[in-house]
């Protein structure tokens, strides 16, 4: 009887043991950090994607993460470039506070510093597996650029990322190989790599010289240097032939080492920053997205683009991690028709608005230069639906380091603000100003828009799109006047004077941060 007695007790501490364990286990779940996946998106227009109006083009995986998330209206990268936009987004810095922050070479050296704290480096100290698969365009490797034949560092593994997949630069740009962590994947070492920007290296084929190779297609502007794949790039490049990738198969590539990466960590918090190639030229999409749309491969690789990206949201179901998981989708600048390559999207581009009610495109100091496709979405805990908030993607640093605990210091991420209540749809709060980037700066304040005095073509000769700059100031009153084609800098000249003002201000500050 005693010992039954016993025995009884002892289960009965048991379960009491394993009510407390489930507890704290659940409460564990309850407390880890969701995690993030920032799916980002290469000259994606505003108005490219059917959630965004576009009427030509339907992207059911891109609508779905917009029906269950929040559409931003207002939501802006940094500049109107690549390599600007992606250098303010991982530092939450402007980027044209630093010299040699411009659209990079592919043999530029690393242009972050690898002793600053990154967007990466605060994910790591949070707790979180950081990995970035996919475009990179940051340049790699010490002061002179990185030997590829050797060790690639520094790069991301030193800024704070646990795993990197990369395209170093574009697919336009030699070295047309991937790099893994440190290492070129699949290099011969008997067939070693060499780069340069400067003059040809080795003895293949350019497009300036061999138009007659150019099998996929012909440049119309630039890229006319050596030819892999049918395609003249930028840059010379000679040797890595195994390395080489096949640009058809580039979207598969990637979105396979991104869906690893998250496999491989779903138990964690993760932090993937999957960074396509599409829809940058060159389109080259895979065969079963070609004819996939009436507007030729600009309009099949976003067909391509959306497809990865619903890989990604699948991976995610598949896991049991959507609910858990923050997801954001955007792009790093404005669109363009013809960057370079004769690939027919002017000729089918049809009644399709890349920029929808916006002027200009990517390169333009005009809206449609930074305000691009920008979604937020975490089934769990945002309520699915429209902000006209003024975003930026400077600001996922402070918002995440807010949410996630962490301090930053006196000089880290100096332009980049804690928005997170905003990204999470419990607020409406803009913020207070954006500096947009082009080769001209502006500043938007409330609806208001100030365009700073800039020498240059007023179209792109070469891309036709309108660039913004203009002698005279600009101001624009975007709640009125979105397309932006009323100066009314004469009209209001306080106004002006106070933008302006402002924009000086804050550009010698050297800190968005009030003082
Ligand atoms: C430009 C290229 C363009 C594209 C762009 C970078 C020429 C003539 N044009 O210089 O094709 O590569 O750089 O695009 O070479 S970005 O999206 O990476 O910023
Ligand atoms: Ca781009």
């Amino acid at each position: 009887m005693r010992k039954n007695f016993t025995f009884m007790k002892q289960v009965g501490y048991l379960v009491m043991l394993f009510i407390v364990f489930t507890a704290c286990t659940k409460q564990k779940e309850s407390t880890q950090f969701p995690n993030v996946v920032l799916v980002y998106i290469d000259d994606l227009g505003y108005g490219d994607v059917s959630c965004y109006g576009a009427t030509e083009i339907t992207t059911p995986n891109i609508d779905k993460i917009a029906e269950n998330g929040l559409m931003f209206t207002n939501g802006h990268c940094a500049s109107a470039t690549c390599t600007p936009s992606r250098y303010a987004m991982l530092t939450g810095e402007y980027a044209w506070r630093r010299k040699g922050t411009g659209i990079a070479r592919g043999n530029a050296a690393m242009i972050i510093g690898h002793e600053r704290y990154t967007l990466a480096d605060m994910f790591k100290n949070a707790g979180y597996q950081t990995g970035v698969v996919g475009k990179w365009h940051l340049g790699l490797g010490p002061e002179g650029g990185a030997d590829w034949n050797a060790e690639i560092k520094p790069g991301p593994l030193e800024l704070g990322f646990d795993y990197s997949f990369l395209i170093p630069a574009t697919g336009d740009r030699v070295p047309c190989v991937y790099v893994e962590n440190h290492k070129v994947v699949g290099l011969d070492p008997n067939d070693p790599i060499g780069v340069s920007f400067d003059k040809k290296v080795g003895d293949e084929p350019t497009g300036k010289e061999n138009p007659e190779l150019l099998t996929k297609m012909v440049h119309s502007h630039g890229h006319n240097n050596t030819i892999i794949n049918g395609i003249g790039r930028i840059g010379w490049m000679t040797g890595g032939n195994a390395a080489r990738w096949v640009d058809e198969d580039m979207a598969d590539v990637i979105t396979e080492k991104a869906i690893d990466f998250i496999n491989r960590n779903k138990e964690k918090p993760f932090f993937l920053y999957f960074a396509t190639h599409d829809i940058h030229v060159p389109r080259v999409p895979h065969q079963r997205f070609v004819g996939s749309t009436t507007m030729g491969s600009r309009g099949d690789a976003i067909m391509q683009m959306d497809w990865c990206t619903g890989q990604i949201m699948e991976t995610l179901e598949k896991n049991g991690i959507t609910e858990n998981t923050i997801v954001i989708f955007t792009s790093d600048n404005g669109p363009v028709i013809d960057d370079g390559y004769h690939d027919q999207a002017v000729e089918k581009l049809g009644e399709h608005n890349p920029s929808g009610p916006l002027r200009g495109g990517k390169y333009s100091a005009f809206d449609a230069g930074t305000r691009v496709p920008f979604i937020v979405s975490w089934p769990s805990k945002i309520k699915p639906g429209v902000s006209d908030a003024l975003v930026s993607q400077v600001d996922f640093f402070h918002s995440f380091a807010a949410y996630t605990g962490q301090q930053l210091g006196e000089e880290d991420a100096p332009d980049s603000f804690n928005t997170i209540e905003t990204f999470l749809g419990k607020s409406n709060e803009s913020r207070e100003h954006l500096i947009e980037h082009a080769r001209a700066l502006s500043l938007i304040k409330g609806y208001w828009k100030y365009i700073e005095p800039k020498k240059g073509a007023k179209i792109s000769r070469y891309t036709n799109i309108e660039l913004g700059n203009d002698t005279v100031p600009q101001l624009y009153n975007l709640k009125e006047d979105l397309g932006e084609q009323e100066n009314l800098s004469q009209k209001y000249p306080e106004k002006t004077k106070e933008l302006a003002g402002l924009l000086k201000e804050i550009r010698e500050k050297g800190s968005s941060r009030p003082k």
